[in-house]
C-alpha cells in the first residue's frame, strides 16, 4: 500500500500506470480508498451471509423465530452509508475541481483529433502530428476539436481524459511531473483505424525543451512508453533532426511522423490507403472512371487535397494536409521518399 500511496511520481504500482503528475496520486488515492472500502464491504456482506447459512441452515425441529424490526440497527446502516457516500462525493468532486480549472499561467496547446491522428498546433505555428512537446514541471492547457467525429483524447499516464466534439472546444490540463514519453490513446470509438488514433507527449527537461523550441535536435530522457513503429518514428522532430539524411530516408521518417504509414504501406498491399510501391510513373485509375499519371504534383495534390482525385477501390477518408502541416522542404521529401519505392 505504501508504495501506492506515497508521493514517488513515475511508479507504476498495483496494475495502475504510472504517475505522472499530481492529479494522477491525488486520483489514485481515491481509486484505492474505493478499493478496500468495496473489498471490506464485500467480506463483510458475503462473509456473513456464508455465516449465517452455515450456522443457521435447516435443522430437524429447529423453528424460525418472528423477527421484528430494530430501529437502532436500521439508523446505524442507513446513517454510516450516507457518510460515507457524502464522504466520498465531496473527495471526488474536490479532486474533480482541481482537474477541470486549469491555473491561469497554463501554457496553452491546441489539439485537432481527425480520423485517424492527433494533431498538435503550438503557439509559434508548429504543427506536429502524434507526438505533443511539453516542458516538465509546467502547467498545460489543451484546447481541442474535432475535424469529423467525437474522439477523446486520454493519457493514462496523467489521469485526464476528456472528449474532443466536432464544432465545439474542450479543454484539459494537467501538470506533468515524469521527464519522458507517455502514451496518448483516443478513447472514443471512432471508426476503422481506432485502435491506431494514438499518439505520444514527450515531457522535455528544460535544457531539451529550449532546444525543441529553438528547432534543434533535442533528447527525451526518462521513463518509455511501449510505443508502435508509427510512434517511434514519430520520436524526433522529423524535419530538423534529420535534416543532413539524404532526402528519400527524410521522406521515410516524414510519412511516419505524419501518421501516413497507418493507411499508406510500402510492400505493395492495399491498407486503408494505396501502397506507395511502384506508383511513381504509373497510372492511376480513379473513382469517376479517368487515368492519371502520378508524378510530383499529382503526389502533391493528393497530399493537399485528397478528395481532389480519389483513387478507385478507396474511400475519400484522407484527411488533407495544410501548407502548416507539411511545408514544401518536407513535401519535397516525401515526393522523393514515393519516387524512390519504385
Ligand atoms: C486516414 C488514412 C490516411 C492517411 C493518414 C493518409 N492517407 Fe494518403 N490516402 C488515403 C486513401 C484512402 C487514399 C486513396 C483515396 C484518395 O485518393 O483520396 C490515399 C491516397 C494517397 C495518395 C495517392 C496514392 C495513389 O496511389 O494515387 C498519396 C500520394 C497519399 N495518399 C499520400 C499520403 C501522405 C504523404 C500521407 C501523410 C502525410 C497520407 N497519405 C496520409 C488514406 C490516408
Ligand atoms: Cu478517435
Amino acid at each position: 500500500m505504501n508504495s501506492v500511496m506515497s508521493k514517488a511520481y513515475g511508479k507504476a504500482a498495483w496494475g495502475l500506470p504510472l504517475q505522472g503528475s499530481d492529479v494522477a496520486v491525488t486520483w489514485d488515492h481515491l481509486y484505492w480508498f474505493l478499493f478496500w472500502l468495496s473489498v471490506f464491504f464485500f467480506i463483510l456482506v458475503v462473509g456473513g451471509m456464508i455465516y449465517f447459512a452455515i450456522v443457521y441452515r435447516k435443522k430437524e425441529g429447529r423453528k424460525t423465530k418472528y423477527i421484528v424490526d430494530h430501529h437502532a440497527l436500521e439508523a446505524f446502516w442507513t446513517i454510516i452509508p450516507t457518510i460515507l457516500l457524502m464522504a466520498i462525493f465531496g473527495w471526488g468532486w474536490s479532486v474533480y475541481k482541481k482537474q477541470i480549472h486549469a491555473p491561469t499561467d497554463a501554457m496553452e496547446i491546441r489539439v485537432i483529433g481527425k480520423q485517424w491522428l492527433w494533431t498538435f498546433q503550438y503557439d509559434d505555428g508548429r504543427t506536429e502530428a502524434s507526438k505533443l512537446v511539453v516542458p516538465l514541471g509546467k502547467p498545460i492547457k489543451l484546447i481541442m476539436t474535432s475535424q469529423d467525429v467525437i474522439h477523446s483524447f486520454f493519457i493514462p499516464n496523467f489521469r485526464v481524459k476528456q472528449d474532443v466534439v466536432p464544432g465545439m472546444y474542450t479543454s484539459v490540463w494537467f501538470e506533468p511531473k515524469v521527464a519522458g514519453e507517455h502514451q496518448v490513446f483516443c478513447t472514443e470509438y471512432c471508426g476503422t483505424s481506432h485502435s491506431g488514433m494514438l499518439a505520444k507527449v514527450e515531457v522535455l527537461e528544460p535544457e531539451q525543451y529550449e532546444l525543441w523550441k529553438a528547432g534543434k535536435p533535442y533528447q527525451v530522457t526518462g521513463v518509455k512508453t511501449p510505443s508502435s513503429d508509427l510512434l517511434a518514428a514519430a520520436q524526433s522532430s522529423a524535419r530538423l533532426a534529420n535534416a543532413k539524411l539524404p532526402l528519400p530516408d527524410q521522406g521515410a521518417k516524414l510519412v511516419q511522423a505524419k501518421g501516413c504509414t497507418a493507411c499508406h504501406s510500402i510492400d505493395g498491399s492495399a491498407k486503408i490507403g494505396p501502397s506507395y510501391k511502384g506508383i511513381f510513373g504509373h497510372e492511376q485509375e480513379l473513382l469517376d472512371g479517368t487515368k492519371v499519371t502520378v508524378d510530383e504534383n499529382y503526389i502533391r495534390e493528393s497530399i493537399q487535397k485528397p478528395q481532389a482525385k480519389v483513387v478507385k477501390g478507396f474511400n475519400p477518408v484522407m484527411p488533407p494536409y495544410t501548407k502548416d502541416m507539411i511545408g514544401e522542404e518536407d513535401m519535397n521529401a516525401i515526393v522523393a521518399y514515393i519516387k524512390s519505392l519504385n
